[in-house]
């Protein structure tokens, strides 16, 4: 008897049996840094371009003011813990000297050919206890031999390059863009590849392994770390850890580029890897440096509410930084990131929950030495409140004794036993009855509830509702914004010179929902569409014509997709003409509307030479996919 009692304690106390698919140590040290950047620069600073074609001159290249001691210490003071350097973009020029192509660094005038950008930014991140992690594109439109087997072995010895002389990384990144037209060492033609299978990624992952253990590495399917599939830096509202990659054809294997990326703002709950989420977006509306977007740098209160969507859902932010012609950040983005810095070093420096009394409805095996809440307190992401094993539904008080005020509520979970816990609701005292503030589902590594206004109220609830297993919370902490809250609001698109006068007209007929004035009202929420779910399944290209009305005067011209989920008909090739009469065109430019698909910003094309027209036709000769076009708007700049 007295042993069967004994026994029994004992098993009740030890520690909870993980749960899942489990984080491994360097994921853990990853959730822990929660903020980095990703910095872009290269010939596309060079040429305002968001894509190479690889062609370009790497004498273009010339960062006269670089310094990567100021740049990674404008990183620190925003409060990030890591920069991602892109070490090789889809151009194909590499930003240290490889041995792997001449297409690197070594053929620029910066510091006579002797400079190794990877090298600098290892040396400041050292100095200045900031981690690294490198970005080196899989697609590659310089290099000849892409899509055969003989680049993928160069692909390797690149990333072998870069684990053994720039290590140790936290992250190796890995992008999922590829395939398509490309300078190919001057074959100038379109490479299709079979991205479930061509880059063996794999093998590859087994070598990152190998060469850098401490690194997560990041794709569309992990497997360390998973893209959250859009780049707007917002995680969903519920966020798993963890997520079972799909390829869209369910008889191939998913890959970088072949995924349901769609799937992974939410994740999978009980998924089969641990696999988070990061949230990449650029701090301007690209991720390489334009002049024309200084003023579009998004603000302190903006970066705060993608620190909300993306860090405070368990997820990581990943904020893209573009450095300009002079090797430096403007001015302007250094004083958004420091104002960022310090508004959240305001907001989270002091927690309201310190010093109160947490009451449990339940302790493991009744030991509040060892799982007791007052763990909840400290600042240990891993000690923890714990529940029996049977218990999946538990409540905690806290009694304030007096009025607080606060706005934000943080709760993390104990995630070397897993994600557990499911849902759960918080209620607020308010004039002697409970009344319910928020509810939410997934927490893991970090989960933050930012309430519409601040409460004053002398007790608070947490009711976890459902849990897979025993509930293991490590934190449950308070603070209060200094500031007043605001809301979100999307970086603005200049206004556009459109007119009451103008007419549209369209090859491809817009359908009535979507019709063709939506592209020049102004308004970026209203778009015209010329998708058809009956005909044919082929995109043929099409185009639009706009009459000014009169003769006008311009520069440029921008286009800007449908900003909706859906990824279809946005143009990514085109031909602009202009005319005087509507009969007789000439054609302007012709170009690419890089990375529309993952980042569908306002698309600005300078014309390099004053203009003087009546009509302008955009013609679309290819698209993200469907058989049509959006456009939100499309318009001229003086
Ligand atoms: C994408 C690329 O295509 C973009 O140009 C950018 O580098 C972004 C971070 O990743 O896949």
């Amino acid at each position: 008897m007295l042993f069967a009692f004994s026994w029994n304690i004992l098993f009740a106390q030890a520690p909870p049996k993980p749960y899942g698919a489990l984080p491994s140590a360097a994921q853990l040290q990853w959730h822990e840094m929660e903020m980095y950047a990703l910095i872009h620069f290269g010939v596309d600073t060079y040429t305002d371009k968001e894509w190479g074609y690889g062609d370009e001159n790497p004498l273009i290249v010339n960062p006269v003011n670089f310094n990567a001691e100021k740049i990674v210490t404008t990183v620190k003071s925003a409060g990030f813990k890591g920069i991602i350097v892109v070490a090789k973009h889809h151009d194909g020029m590499c930003l240290w000297p490889t041995k792997t192509t001449s297409h690197n660094i070594s053929k620029t005038n910066w510091k006579n050919g002797n400079g190794d950008m990877i090298k600098d930014y290892q040396l400041a991140c050292n100095k200045l206890g900031i981690r690294l992690g490198l970005y080196c594109s899989p697609w590659d439109r310089n290099n000849a031999s892409y899509g055969r087997q003989e680049y993928i072995n160069i692909y390797r010895e690149q990333l072998k390059e870069l684990y053994s002389n720039y290590g140790p990384l936290f992250i190796s990144w890995h992008d999922g863009a590829n395939g398509g037209d490309g300078y190919y060492g001057g074959a100038k033609e379109t490479r299709k590849i079979d991205a479930s299978s061509y880059y063996g990624w794999d093998s590859t992952f087994a070598l990152a392994h190998k060469m850098q253990p401490s690194a997560v590495i990041f794709g569309d399917i992990g497997p360390g770390v998973r893209w959250v599939g859009n780049e707007e830096g917002i995680a969903g509202e519920t966020c798993w850890a963890t997520y079972t990659p799909q390829a869209p054809d369910s008889t191939k294997q998913p890959a970088n580029g072949f995924s349901k990326y769609w799937l992974a703002t939410e994740g999978t709950k009980d998924g089969k890897y641990w696999m988070p989420a990061e949230c990449d977006v650029p701090l301007r509306p690209g991720w390489f440096y334009h002049a024309s977007q200084d003023d579009k740098v998004k603000s302190a209160k903006e970066l705060l509410d993608i620190y909300f969507k993306s860090v405070g859902r368990g997820a990581a932010m990943d904020i893209g930084l573009a450095p300009n012609k002079e090797g430096q950040l403007h001015d302007n983005d250094v004083k958004s990131l420091k104002e960022f810095g310090k508004l959240l070093r305001d907001i989270f420096k002091n927690n309201l929950a310190k010093n109160v009394t947490f009451t449990a409805t339940n302790i493991r095996g009744n030991n509040n030495k060892k799982y007791g809440p007052s763990f909840l307190k400290d600042t240990d992401r891993y000690s923890y409140w714990a529940t029996d094993d049977e218990v999946l539904q538990a409540s905690l008080l806290i009694d304030f004794k007096k009025q607080q005020l606060f706005n934000i509520i943080r709760l993390r979970e104990n995630i070397k036993l897993g994600q557990r816990i499911r849902s759960f609701e918080i209620d607020a005292w308010q004039k002697n009855g409970w009344q319910k503030i928020a509810s939410a589902t997934s927490i893991g590594s970090n989960r933050l509830i930012r309430l519409p206004q601040h409460i004053r109220t002398s007790k608070l609830r947490l009711r976890i509702t459902e849990a897979a297993a025993s509930i293991a919370l490590s934190e449950f902490s308070l603070f209060s914004e200094p500031l007043p809250i605001t809301t979100h609001t999307t970086s603005s698109t200049n206004t556009i010179v459109a007119d009451k006068d103008w007419k549209i007209s369209t090859s491809s007929i817009a359908t009535s929902n979507y019709p063709s004035g939506n592209a020049i009202d102004g308004n970026a929420n209203t778009f015209l569409s010329t998708i058809k779910d009956s005909g044919s399944k082929e995109f043929i290209p099409q185009h639009i014509i706009i009459d000014l009305g009169k003769q006008l005067a311009f520069h440029s011209f921008i286009y800007l997709p449908a900003q909706n989920k859906n990824t279809e008909g946005r143009i990514t090739k085109y031909s602009f003409f202009i005319s005087n009469d509507g009969i007789q065109w000439q054609q302007i430019i012709t170009g690419e509307f890089a990375n529309i698909k993952a980042n569908p910003v306002e698309q600005l094309v300078a014309l390099n030479k004053t203009i003087n027209a009546r009509y302008i036709k955009l013609l679309a000769l290819e698209v993200t996919g469907g058989n049509g076009i959006t456009i939100a708007e499309i318009g001229i700049r003086e």
